[in-house]
């Protein structure tokens, strides 16, 4: 086997080996804070939701997962809705909790000053262990919209003990081969001082709670500028990266779709985690998206971020990892800039495809979803009923 069959049958069997994890809110209806925008089709429950999940793993059959919000996902019997995930070919995945939408935490929840309504955010936490229970999924994920407003409002040091010690409940609830994703983000909606702002908190309190303690790297969630790939390599090196929150963004927290508005952001992101052997399941990583589809139909554009992620990992794995490491080794920095250009400048689509129809797959997911009449159905099956969103 000569050296680029080598290449390409490693390339290959990773790309063929990637799970990328779906987001139930993202097949909801979502907006900002000026507009919610209803569009047709869209779920009403979270059957629908995993419903809509498991279009985009029949058409991409690289994101068998999807992660589901509580409350926004509370269902009565979720080992029900786990087996009707199994009927629909995708399993549920990483278990969100919810302690920003309720008035009680106005002033934080694991952080609030108020003991009662810090109580009752731990039990929320709790709950949504007993939901991993049910659904046999693997991971917590943790993100607080807690922080103040203005300089004064609140102790920093304090509320940070509030949340250790809530942090510390939780993860002494864990069982067996769970674990917990920690995930920060810089601001909104507190806009003086977020508790877990930035990845230096997150890592800190990970530590402090132990081996099931991991952080999430979501992408939006940085000041500009944020080399996030340093923090990529930074996290791996120190065995704390539990898994990304892709999405994209021009300005603040967009979650717009992964890859959109920086596809070589999100190439240098993978080609660290390539670089680090990260890209396996086995090594842990979760590869979730994390986005909200406002104006743009909500399905194809969550296969169109699938795509953008196995695009982006496919020029990442075409690094010449070798001749890489001989120009860093020779000083050579224009030689070493040019191998990583060079990946990324490779056109991977036609491989991509080729490994769908390799598949059973058709090579253009886009078209084969607009082709299937998926659209045409859900929109006259979901005309009545409630939709699904973010209320808010
Ligand atoms: C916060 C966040 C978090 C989710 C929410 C839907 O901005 O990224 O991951 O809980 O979006
Ligand atoms: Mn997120």
């Amino acid at each position: 086997m000569t050296q680029s069959e080598a290449t390409r049958d490693r390339v290959e069997q990773a790309l063929r080996a990637q799970r990328i994890e779906t987001a139930s809110w993202a097949f909801g209806n979502s907006g900002t804070r000026f507009k919610v925008f209803a569009q047709e089709g869209v779920p009403r429950d979270p059957y629908e939701k995993v419903a809509d999940a498991a279009v985009v793993h029949r058409f991409t059959g690289v994101a068998p997962s999807v992660a589901l919000h509580i409350p926004w996902d509370r269902v009565d019997d979720y080992a029900d809705l786990a087996r009707h995930a199994k009927e629909q070919g995708v399993a549920l995945g990483a278990i969100n909790a919810n302690v920003f939408q309720d008035d009680d935490y106005k002033l934080g929840s694991v952080t609030n000053p108020d003991p009662g309504v810090r109580r009752k955010a731990v039990d929320h936490l709790l709950e949504c262990v007993d939901v991993m229970d049910a659904t046999g999924s693997r991971d917590l994920k943790l993100w607080f919209s807690d922080g103040i407003n203005y300089p004064g409002q609140d102790d920093v040091r304090a509320r940070q003990d509030r949340l250790a010690e809530a942090l510390r409940e939780a993860y002494d609830r864990l069982g067996d081969g769970q674990r917990m994703l920690v995930e920060y983000k810089l601001f909104e909606p507190a806009f003086y001082a977020t508790d877990v702002p930035d990845w230096g908190t997150a890592y800190a309190h990970c530590l402090q709670l132990g081996p099931k303690a991991q952080v999430v790297i979501d992408t939006g969630h940085h000041a500009p500028g944020t080399n996030i790939e340093f923090i990529v390599a930074v996290l791996l090196r120190a065995g704390k990266l539990g898994g990304f929150d892709f999405n994209s963004r021009f300005y603040a927290d967009d979650d717009l779709m992964a890859g959109a508005a920086d596809p070589f952001q999100l190439f240098r992101i993978m080609h660290e985690i390539v670089l680090a052997d990260a890209l396996r399941p086995e090594a842990g990583v979760a590869f979730m998206l994390d986005q909200c589809h406002n104006i743009e139909p909500k399905i194809p554009a969550v296969i169109r971020s699938v795509m953008n992620v196995q695009e982006a990992t496919a020029k990442a794995l075409l690094v010449d990892a070798d001749a890489l490491a001989a120009a860093q080794r020779a000083g050579d920095v224009l030689a070493a800039n040019a191998v990583l250009m060079d990946a990324y400048h490779t056109d991977v689509r036609p491989l991509l495809a080729e490994l769908r129809a390799d598949a059973g797959l058709d090579p253009d997911p886009m078209g084969a979803y607009a082709r299937s009449g998926y659209f045409e159905k859900i929109r006259a099956e979901r005309a009545g009923g409630r939709q699904a969103g973010w209320d808010a």
